[in-house]
């Protein structure tokens, strides 16, 4: 069921909000990244775009991490968002329109309006809780996430994931009537099919719905790092239902209910591995409350290295800047937009990645930039050149342009990010046959020797090549923005037309838009050789 959103529609999109005591990683650049290149897309698009991401700062791994070095848990989280997670966003080239942190008061002040909320509504009650704690998951752990411990943990319960033991957990507690929810959320997910995608994702959460909900424990009262519940201070709000509130505070919940109505609902970006907490208990929690469940969640998969999933417990963990100080943070993003298909699991590999961009990258796209700069450079003095006639060949080209920049904005609508990159790059392939095939060398060489066809041919070609890359560098510029700038300042277009970020890219597929007569600049290689000691 494909919706077209049409453009000026408010588009809030959110990364989800990391713990900051892990180092950042390839995985987290992984998810921050597709959302950026979402929201420039729709921000491009003329969408009334906000793209969020943050810190969850609370919970019993920040409290004890802080402990064991000797610090204030606000001192251990200001320290790590401002040395690992803020730097991040720069390396990766993320505009972020906000970063939420949950220590703020911001945050705080209206998760606590939200629980009176819901308390008040009577979806609140006090129990006794008795249950096995993974720390490193911040989570109470179902039976089917449980295993024997083996070696120093024999005999002990342990976290499938972490392969730590648990703690048992026995406290009063609050707890949300989820299970109320059971039918509210199954008619949800049955009457908007696309609230949460890929269809893998949805299948996992319709029938984990189905078997039934239990209430949720969202209090401890064991420690203080959180935000107190306001009707007993004694309690402080479990971590991760404080960290989902983060999407609503974020934007005004609470305290700036104009800003609130117009950003609210959102989209969620989330691995898989948060998929219930952001489909399940979140619309669940939302609906208690009375307000409007998020747009859409979409999971993607996971990011492999040498067949294993990266994360904090199996240390495998490699570092953004590791790939960006190599090949640029461009390459970073396109590789990992490109190679793996959003919402399944894929490999990374420096293989891989170098492979890529050589042939794709530096062979490719590059290469097309490069030399139909240079042409223009030799041939028409720098001087964009006037297409004379069009042949059938030509217009081909052009069809090609209009339909990928169609493709890939209907992709784009679908989260299907490699898709619409696929699409564009059928540009480029269409684009580099179409030199081999015009050989506008030759086509040079007759019309120095006085052909005035000749020359008028190799305008057209050449032409049409900047025309085509006037083209890419708008439907590249979500995932490339560093060398479609370079692009477009070395094809003149900054002066013609305006800056990148300006140009609509819902027209990007347009004919003829680049002007004759426009001064092209030296274009250095945009993605320079590297040395790999991989
Ligand atoms: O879960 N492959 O934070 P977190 C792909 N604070 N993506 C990965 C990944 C991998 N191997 N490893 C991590 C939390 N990610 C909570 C979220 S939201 C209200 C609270 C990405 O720091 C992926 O997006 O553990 C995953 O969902 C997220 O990092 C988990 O980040």
């Amino acid at each position: 069921r494909i919706v077209p959103m049409p453009a000026g529609d408010s588009f809030y999109i959110t990364t989800p909000i990391y713990y900051p005591s892990d180092v950042p990683h390839i995985g987290h650049g992984y998810t921050s990244v597709a959302v950026d290149a979402l929201a420039r897309w729709h921000r491009q698009g003329g969408d009334d775009t906000w793209m969020l991401t943050g810190t969850d700062e609370h919970g019993q791994k920040m409290l004890r991490a802080a402990a064991a070095n000797n610090v204030t848990p606000q001192e251990w989280v200001d320290k790590l968002v401002t040395e690992s997670w803020f730097p991040l966003l720069e390396t990766l080239d993320v505009a972020n329109d906000d970063f939420i942190r949950t220590t703020q008061e911001r945050h705080e002040t209206n998760v606590q309006t939200f629980f009176q909320r819901l308390y008040d509504n009577g979806y609140i009650y006090a129990g006794e809780y008795e249950a096995l704690y993974c720390v490193g998951c911040e989570e109470f752990k179902p039976e089917s996430e449980i295993v024997d411990g083996t070696g120093p943990f024999e005999g002990l319960k342990v976290c499938a994931i972490h392969s730590k033991p648990l703690e048992l957990l026995q406290e009063k507690n609050y707890f949300f009537k989820l299970s109320e929810f059971q039918d509210r959320l199954l008619e949800l997910y049955r009457t908007q099919p696309d609230f949460v995608r890929p269809d893998s994702a949805r299948n996992e959460v319709v029938s984990f719905v189905s078997q039934g909900l239990k209430d949720l424990s969202i209090s401890r009262s064991t420690f203080d790092w959180g935000i107190p519940l306001p009707w007993d201070e004694s309690h402080v709000i479990y971590v991760w239902v404080d960290a989902l509130l983060n999407y609503a505070t974020a934007v005004g919940y609470g305290a700036d209910q104009a800003t609130f109505d117009r950003r609210w609902p959102a989209y969620h970006v989330v691995g898989k591995d948060i998929l219930r907490f952001h489909a399940v208990i979140w619309p669940a929690l939302l609906m208690a409350a009375g307000l409007e469940v998020p747009r859409g969640v979409f999971a993607h998969g996971w990011l492999l290295v040498g067949g294993e999933k990266m994360s904090k417990s199996k240390l495998t963990g490699i570092a953004p800047t590791e790939i960006t100080d190599v090949f640029g943070s461009d390459a970073y993003r396109y590789y990992f937009l490109s190679a793996i298909a959003f919402g399944q699991d894929g490999s990374f590999s420096w293989e891989d990645l170098s492979a890529r961009y050589q042939s794709e990258l530096a062979n490719g796209f590059g290469n097309l930039a490069s030399r139909t700069v240079a042409m223009i450079e030799k041939y028409f003095g720098g001087v964009v050149p006037e297409a004379a006639e069009y042949t059938a060949r030509d217009l081909e080209i052009q069809k090609i342009v209009a339909d990928a920049a169609t493709s890939a904005d209907a992709a784009v609508e679908q989260f299907r990010i490699n898709e619409a990159i696929s699409s564009i790059w059928t540009i480029v392939d269409a684009l580099n046959g179409y030199i081999t095939e015009n050989e506008p060398w030759a086509l040079a060489k007759q019309s120095n020797s006085g052909d005035d066809e000749k020359r008028g041919r190799l305008g057209t070609v050449l032409y049409t090549c900047a025309e085509g890359l006037r083209a890419l560098a708008v439907l590249l510029s979500p995932v490339m923005p560093q060398s479609t700038e370079k692009l477009w300042s070395a094809l003149g277009a900054a002066e013609s037309l305006g800056r990148l970020q300006d140009q609509p890219i819902r027209e990007a597929g347009a004919w003829g838009v680049l002007r004759p007569g426009t001064s092209v600049s030296a274009l250095a290689p945009l993605f320079p050789r590297v040395e790999t000691a991989a």
